[in-house]
């Protein structure tokens, strides 16, 4: 008998009971990296498979990690070319348990909710494609050409192709991704949102307006001769820690590191490289030579204040013939900067005068400076602002164009800069509609589609019935989730593409269906043997991946041929060819993508190719004048009433995005426990709190309240009137409506709360 389900959108809010809060590490990696990884490895994947799989992880003829989007060395890869952390994206796809048919049996959809998140990440890979009725309390199992089939009727059906909405997240490759967006649009519309719109949307947006490129201008050699890095926004120990390796080096050259964050992250602290004898029985190479706790969005009133000084008491070390030849707007920005009150700097950025003025002389006395930023900066609403900030501040040195220099957006899922340049972009330019239309000869649609935000708001009105997702998991990634709960809900159907459960697959449309799919590490055999895929990491490199082991299921579909099978329900196209042999989707990528001209000879060289960079290779800015502009921010100013605190949400070093692997939050001493709200000790004391007390969490936006139950007060060193809590348990208290203005990207790195005494005693 079935009844009308009622799944949780959320994760149980219970109090974590054995939290147990400790002191900050002070170096990264070492040997407890090592036998984190390794124990994590076993636990999931046995030890001979650990054994294989570990050591095929970003090697050239293997496959890329799934981990993080941080380039490769060139010349001198290890034999083990990873990280903890990529050690344990590994495990959590190659892991050997397995959901199958008789676990959805005997779990209801409705009960499944109830668990937490680290418990349906623990659950195994999907094996079968499944299906969940009108009303049904469970899924069913149901065969794939049955699946197509009730997708492309309900595709056919719809009044409007707008009526759709194709989301990607970004471990997509090129080939699943090029074939994706090329069916999406036959089909009618550019609804594409991605997960970039809530990720490094921000910078592209703010590079595309000022430097006339999306993309980061430097190349992994460059960190070679850079005599200065900053690092702002980014916490790199925990999301990219193989870039520790790459500071590591840099910092044995006596290079200049300083991190911009509130929060000092023990990854820049100090760094032991595991593979050396002085990572295992020394303390470490120090990196970070300068710490600066920025407030929570005190970056532009901090990034002015910096070049305020450099004009007025460094003007010998701007880069006159660069700006006057290369750049406009600099008298304007100058002015600005010249009229910025101090006072308004050291209130904004809560950053003193002094060691603004210190700091500034370092950058001034650079040569060759690289900025590497990530979500700290991008998810304000600001957030564009921060990043125009950076490139101001790179343009004041001449840092384009030149070895050792330049802007790097560090990218988050290991192909997410890939996926946009094969077109995955709700809002593709023309000259791009144009080749695509030109190569398979039809008329792609014009009008711009959804962004991930703008998808939520138009299926919660009820104008978009259907949702489909390559990857991810839509509901616990976007911000307010009861609000995306409705809006999914609202449609007749959702459509997931899976390889691992998550909430996604739970909180549905009227009708669901999960299709599960290959991933990275796993075998891939088509009509014509054993298939690689291409991606492009964070510096612009494609290379090939290729997996190797058996398929978690014999039911498995790789993404190009579930999005061939889309195109033949939906359009009744046959794509077999493509499936057959990649090589052929490689063949019209050539011929319809920039820089991607004979790929398929290009990406068999060991390592791949570097993609032409304009900005980096030759100082040419595409924008409309050639020439690379100045911009003016004002100072951003948060309305924070007495009592209320700005909210930042981060990454523990135990989960990938949704996906949560573990409890540990071991650099920053956070045991047991996520549902944590990290404070300063005086705010703890002026509230009346204790640390470990139990708070609910409010939040504020237009009059509007949303709330989050059973936090528990951790005191952590954190700039005055800021907090920190994880996503994604904190997205509850994301407004939909707070996004950042000109990338739409929502604002969950200052979210507006209070703190109200929980209801259970700790
Ligand atoms: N192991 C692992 N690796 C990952 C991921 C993962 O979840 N786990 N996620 C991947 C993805 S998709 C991405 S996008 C990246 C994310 O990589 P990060 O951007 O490093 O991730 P976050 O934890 O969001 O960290 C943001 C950092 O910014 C700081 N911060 C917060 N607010 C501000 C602010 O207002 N100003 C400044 N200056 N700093 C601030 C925080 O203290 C934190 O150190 O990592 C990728 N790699
Ligand atoms: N509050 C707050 N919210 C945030 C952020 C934040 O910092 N704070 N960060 C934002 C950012 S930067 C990002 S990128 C988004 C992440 O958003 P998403 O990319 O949507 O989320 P993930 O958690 O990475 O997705 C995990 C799921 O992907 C599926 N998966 C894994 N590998 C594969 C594969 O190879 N193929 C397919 N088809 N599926 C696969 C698994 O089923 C898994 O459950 O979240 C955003 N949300
Ligand atoms: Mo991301």
């Amino acid at each position: 008998m079935s009844r009308k389900r009622k799944p949780k959108f959320l994760s149980p809010e219970v109090l974590d009971t054995h939290l147990r809060v400790g002191e900050p590490a002070q170096s990264a990696g070492g040997l407890t990296a090592v036998k984190v990884a390794l124990s994590m490895s076993v636990e999931q994947m046995g030890l001979a498979r650990t054994a294989k799989v570990l050591r095929e992880v970003n090697q050239k003829q293997g496959f890329d990690c799934p981990g993080c989007a941080w380039p490769d060395p060139e010349d001198h890869r290890s034999i083990a070319e990873f990280c903890e952390n990529g050690a344990k994206a590994v495990a959590e796809e190659a892991t050997q348990k397995r959901i199958t048919a008789d676990f959805f049996a005997r779990h209801s959809v409705e009960e499944l909710s109830c668990q937490t998140d680290h418990w349906l990440s623990q659950q195994g890979r999907l094996t079968q494609p499944m299906y969940l009725a009108a009303d049904a309390a469970h899924y069913t199992p149901i065969s794939w050409h049955d699946a197509f089939a009730k997708i492309g009727g309900a595709l056919k059906a719809l009044p409007s192709p707008n009526e759709a909405v194709f989301y990607t997240s970004g471990r997509t490759s090129n080939e699943a991704a090029f074939l994706y967006q090329l069916f999406v649009r036959r089909f009618g519309t550019n609804n594409l949102p991605d997960c970039s719109n809530m990720c490094h949307e921000s910078s592209g947006q703010a590079m595309l307006g000022t430097i006339g490129t999306g993309k980061g201008t430097v190349s992994l050699k460059d960190f070679d001769s850079a005599d200065c890095i900053v690092v702002i926004g980014q916490n790199p120990g925990t999301n990219h820690p193989r870039m520790l390796r790459t500071l590591q080096h840099a910092a044995r050259r006596g290079c200049q590191i300083i991190s911009i964050n509130p929060l000092a992250e023990t990854g820049l602290k100090r760094f032991q490289y595991p593979q050396e004898v002085s990572g295992i029985f020394g303390k470490g190479t120090p990196l970070a030579t300068r710490h600066v706790p920025v407030k929570i969005n005190g970056d532009v009133a901090l990034l002015k204040g910096i070049q305020k000084v450099i004009l007025q008491d460094h003007a010998a070390t701007i880069a006159k013939d660069f700006i006057q030849r290369n750049t406009e707007g600099f008298d304007q920005y100058r002015n600005d900067l010249a009229a910025e009150p101090w006072e308004n700097i050291v209130r904004g950025s809560g950053i003193s005068e002094a060691q603004i003025r210190e700091v500034a002389a370092v950058i001034a006395s650079s040569k060759a400076m690289i900025c590497c930023w990530a979500m700290g900066l991008t998810q304000h609403r600001n957030a564009v602002g921060n990043i125009q900030e950076i490139i101001n501040l790179l343009l004041l040195g001449g840092h384009f164009g030149r070895a050792g220099a330049g802007a790097c957006p560090v990218r988050g899922h290991s192909n997410v800069q890939g996926d946009r340049s094969m077109g995955i972009w709700e809002r593709p330019t023309a000259e791009f509609l144009r080749a695509l239309g030109k190569q398979f000869h039809f008329d792609p649609p014009q009008k711009h589609g959804y962004s991930t935000v703008e998808a939520i708001q138009a299926m919660r009105v009820g104008a978009v019935k259907f949702f489909f997702a390559l990857g991810g998991n839509f509901l616990s990634a976007t911000p307010d989730t009861a609000f995306t709960a409705a809006a999914l809900a609202r449609c007749d159907w959702t459509v997931q593409v899976s390889t691992k459960l998550n909430r996604s697959h739970l909180i549905t449309g009227t009708q669901a269906l999960i299709l599960p799919c290959l991933g990275r590490t796993e075998l891939d055999m088509q009509a014509t043997g054993a298939q690689f895929v291409c991606v492009e990491n964070s510096m612009g490199v494609v290379h090939s991946s290729r997996g190797n082991l058996q398929p978690a299921s014999q039911h498995l579909m790789s993404e190009p041929a579930i999005i061939a099978r889309l195109a033949s329900a939906t359009l009744g196209v046959d794509w077999s060819s493509f499936v057959g042999n990649y090589d052929f989707i490689r063949d019209h990528i050539a011929n319809v993508i920039p820089g991607f001209q004979n790929l398929n000879a290009k990406v068999r060289q060991p390592g791949g190719f570097e993609l032409p960079h304009e900005v980096r290779d030759n100082r040419n800015f595409a924008t409309p004048t050639k020439k690379a502009i100045f911009t003016v921010h004002p100072i951003p100013h948060l309305e924070v009433a007495r009592g209320q605190f700005v909210m930042t949400t981060i990454r523990s070093h135990d989960q990938y995005n949704t996906t949560i692997y573990g409890m540990q939050d071991r650099y920053r001493g956070i045991h047991n426990g996520r549902r944590v709200v990290l404070m300063n000790a005086q705010d703890i004391a002026e509230q009346n709190l204790s640390a470990g007390d139990a708070v609910d969490i409010v939040s504020h936006f237009g009059g509007a309240r949303r709330r989050a139950q059973n936090f528990r007060v951790v005191a952590y060193e954190i700039p005055r009137g800021c907090v920190a809590t994880y996503f994604p348990e904190a997205n509850v208290l994301v407004p939909i409506d707070s996004f950042a203005e000109g990338s739409l990207t929502p604002t969950s790195k200052s979210v507006i709360i209070s703190l109200e005494r929980g209801a259970v005693a700790p």
